[in-house]
């Protein structure tokens, strides 16, 4: 393969998902509840960037702190050292969250508060009278700009006491969209016992239902809590991005080089890094490019693959000249996707590092991920079809 026109193919893809990054519109969370409720834990460990560690934020209003990350989709609203001691404090609060929400909302979509996370921490055990006149006034403001509302549970590590105090909250026949208990980190006890967290891809789940169709692609890449969401968002890029390669069918033969990439495959592979929200660099995509699409034609496997799915398109019995078919165009792009998603899953799982990609036993790895994805039945439209159901 001609290592050059690789090199340039590699070089698009970064411009793309440069550009799949930067047209993202942005998540907008408001995260509020009192001092040690465990709002900057969850923050973090929700998020695939540590937000509150880029400095104190900045200050919105006087109580409520907004922190985001250059190149990063994503906007927290903050109430850091909260107390809501004495009428005074809550009429102040309402009066300034009033006020960014009302902001956001004349704003549009990027700038408006999307789903807004109430914090109560589980060993506190109760809902105090002052909060739930607070949150009640609250509440009330959230429904007037449309902004759902999630009552999070925060530092549940006695699943029995976080039930409950859900039951409690419960009574209250609150405006809300879900309560949840989470533990966003574990608990270490004397180093003997570690309380698993859990609770926050139920958490992100709920998330994805409430907020706009538009944010939901940014939900997926800027989290961390649920793999499932990024994989299932994943999928759905390759299968369009097959289902548009087999509309246009014009992937030219011999399609042994990577330099002939569409730009289908060239935005797939874009949107799934950005999904994953894996750093990658150009030297790792001429990797994987010249380990799946390189690989083809200069394998005795890829041949033979690529011989029997030439052969399901009447008329063109060999590799030689011509625009190969809508189904080849299709099940190669799967396949290519299918692959990648497999890598980026390993490395988010830690299987696998970004620097081993590059490696020769990276390279291999890639290969035979590829050529076993490449080898699977398809139909039309490049979706794996089940042995039995053939
Ligand atoms: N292990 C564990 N500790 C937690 C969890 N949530 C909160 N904590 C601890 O509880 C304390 C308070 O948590 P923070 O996240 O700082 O609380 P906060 O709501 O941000 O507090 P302010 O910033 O003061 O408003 C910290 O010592 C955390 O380590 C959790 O899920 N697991
Ligand atoms: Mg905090």
């Amino acid at each position: 393969m001609d290592a050059l026109m690789t090199e340039n193919v590699a070089e698009k893809i970064m411009a793309a998902i440069r550009d799949v990054q930067k047209n993202m519109t942005k998540l907008n969370i408001m995260v509020m509840g009192k001092t040690g409720a465990g709002k900057s834990t969850l923050i973090n460990n929700v998020f695939s960037r540590n937000l509150a560690q880029t400095g104190i934020g900045k200050p919105v209003t006087q109580s409520i702190r907004k922190y985001e990350i250059e190149d990063f989709p994503l906007a927290i609203y903050d109430t850091p050292g909260l107390e809501l001691g004495g009428e005074n404090a809550i009429d102040e609060l309402l009066k300034e969250s009033k006020e960014v929400l009302s902001k956001g909302a004349m704003r549009g979509i990027s700038e408006s508060i999307h789903c807004i996370w109430y914090c109560v921490s589980t060993p506190s055990h109760r809902f105090e009278e002052a909060e739930v006149e607070f949150i009640k006034k609250f509440l009330d403001e959230a429904n007037e700009f449309c902004v759902p509302v999630i009552i999070v549970l925060t530092q549940s590590y006695s699943k029995k006491d976080a039930k409950a105090l859900m039951s409690e909250i419960e009574k209250e026949n609150l405006n809300v969209v879900q309560i949840v208990p989470v533990l966003a980190q574990d608990v270490d006890i004397d180093e003997e016992y570690v309380i698993k967290a859990y609770g926050l891809d139920t958490l992100i789940d709920i998330v994805n239902n409430v907020i706009p169709e538009a944010l939901r692609n940014t939900l997926a890449a800027v989290q961390k809590a649920s793999l499932k969401m990024k994989l299932r968002k994943a999928n759905a890029i390759v299968a369009t991005a097959a289902a548009a390669a087999a509309a246009t069918g014009a992937i030219p033969i011999p399609f042994t080089d990577a330099a002939v990439l569409v730009p289908e495959q060239i935005g797939m592979i874009a949107s799934i890094t950005a999904v994953f929200g894996i750093p990658i660099e150009k030297a790792t995509v001429t990797a994987i490019l010249s380990a799946t699409i390189g690989t083809v034609g200069t394998t005795v496997m890829g041949k033979t693959v690529v011989s029997s799915l030439l052969k399901m398109i009447p008329g063109v019995g060999s590799i030689a000249g011509g625009v190969i078919s809508a189904s080849v165009a299709a099940a190669l792009t799967a396949a290519l996707g299918e692959a990648y998603i497999a890598i980026m899953m390993m490395v988010s799982k830690g299987e696998m590092s970004v620097s081993e990609l590059d490696t020769a036993e990276g390279k291999a790895k890639i290969s035979q991920i590829f050529m076993s994805k490449l080898g699977l039945k398809r139909n039309a439209k490049g979706k794996p079809v089940e042995e039995e159901e053939e």
